[in-house]
């Protein structure tokens, strides 16, 4: 039996590779570690609470002492680790959050494991789920990211994830900690908190409430739809090599202010408005500070050697997201109320 411990397994990505895992491989236990800040919900795993293999934890990864002595009761085979405070705009406007979270949180948990594995001749790995944004913003048209693409983030959270991916490399190199790192693309998909670009939108069009498009929107990002990402993740996990890194990405290229239009144009066929209502709601706001031009990944590497690829059209994973969301009402409101109405005047007023 692996016991397998998976951080930030309430958020966003994380509860979907919680519930890949979990359906997938009855013969291992799962332990999701999550401190529930704003971003973690339990309510995005009600499907899998009761399951056999599945226990949760509540707990901070920044709590060194904690994190030590949770190593040492559950003694994990693995660790796939995704907690961290992953929203661009609030590291700017909170970075030491990031630095806490994302680097010191780390490290605790790389240190948790190399104690606990230092004298096992057992089977392990440290899993590092990380972004494309570590490699900063690309200027020429032709160009995408690649796994050996040198570092050079640009906002407070890519380069809290920047160091936090040097940290697990650094401990691979020094103590032979096994490990692997994949960096990926934009995701999207049901579960994601309404502050990042795409449920922010959707919520807003169906209350009506003006699309903020930072800059003039021609900021480019690649899209993957999250339960892609969740598979991708189980690929490397099982066929990844040690010490490798490896990119994940959709092949799939908008810029923001295209990929906001065509979120309109679904929104307006799936809420019976005539066409265009949701695009007039579009307003060109102030560019958020240092904003990444564009990014691009090269995903050939997981492609060629694991036979992952995507498995969903962009237009298809949207339409499935739109009617998550629109399906999920009491979700999205309780996401919405409370602290999150203070975050959006913050940000948007
Ligand atoms: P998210 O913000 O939705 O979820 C993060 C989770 O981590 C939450 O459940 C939160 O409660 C938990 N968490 C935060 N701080 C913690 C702490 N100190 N201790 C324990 N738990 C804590 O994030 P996400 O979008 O699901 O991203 C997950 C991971 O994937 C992150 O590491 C992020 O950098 C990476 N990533 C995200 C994207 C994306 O598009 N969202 C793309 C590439 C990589
Ligand atoms: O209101 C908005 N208006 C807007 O124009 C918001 C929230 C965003 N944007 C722009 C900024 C970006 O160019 O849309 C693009 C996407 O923004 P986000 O959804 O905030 O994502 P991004 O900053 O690209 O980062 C995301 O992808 C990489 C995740 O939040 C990161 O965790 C991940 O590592």
């Amino acid at each position: 039996m692996k016991k397998i411990l998976i951080t930030g397994g309430a958020g966003f990505i994380g509860s979907h590779v919680v519930r890949v895992f979990v359906n997938r491989y009855s013969d291992y236990s799962i332990y999701n570690l999550d401190k529930l800040t704003y971003a973690g919900n339990l309510a995005n795993l009600s499907d899998v609470e009761e399951m056999p293999n599945y226990t949760f934890i509540k707990g901070d990864i920044v709590d060194a002492e904690f994190i030590h002595k949770l190593f040492q009761i559950h003694a994990f085979d693995a660790v796939i680790h995704l907690a961290a405070e992953s929203h661009v705009d609030r590291s700017i406007s909170d970075p030491m959050a990031f630095i806490y979270t994302n680097v010191v949180g780390t490290a605790n948990l790389l240190n948790a494991a190399r104690m606990l594995w230092k004298n096992s001749s057992g089977d392990h790995l440290f899993y590092h789920v990380s972004t494309d944004e570590v490699y900063g913003s690309l200027h020429n048209p032709e160009d995408f990211f690649i796994e050996t693409t040198p570092y050079d983030p640009q906002s407070p959270y890519s380069a809290s994830k920047a160091g936090s991916d040097h940290l697990v490399r650094a401990y691979h190199n020094t103590y032979k900690l096994p490990v692997v790192i994949t960096n990926c693309s934009n995701n999207y998909g049901p579960n994601q908190f309404p502050e990042k670009l795409l449920p922010l939108c959707i919520n807003n069009i169906k209350n009506n409430k003006s699309l903020p498009v930072y800059g003039k929107g021609e900021n480019v990002r690649d899209w993957l739809y999250v339960v892609d990402h969740a598979r991708a993740i189980d690929t490397v996990f099982h066929g990844g090599k040690v010490g490798e890194t490896y990119n994940i990405g959709g092949f799939n290229e908008w810029r923001n202010i295209d990929i906001v239009h065509l979120l309109c144009r679904i929104m307006d066929k799936k809420l019976n408005r005539p066409e265009g209502t949701s695009a007039r709601l579009i307003t060109f706001v102030t560019d958020r500070a240092g904003h990444d031009l564009r990014y691009a990944i090269d995903a050939s590497k997981i492609m060629n050697e694991l036979g992952w690829k995507p498995s969903l059209q962009f237009e298809e994973g949207l339409e499935k997201t739109v009617d998550w969301y629109l399906t999920n009402n009491e979700w999205l409101e309780n996401v919405t109320s409370g602290a999150y109405q203070h975050y959006y005047k913050e940000q948007y007023n």
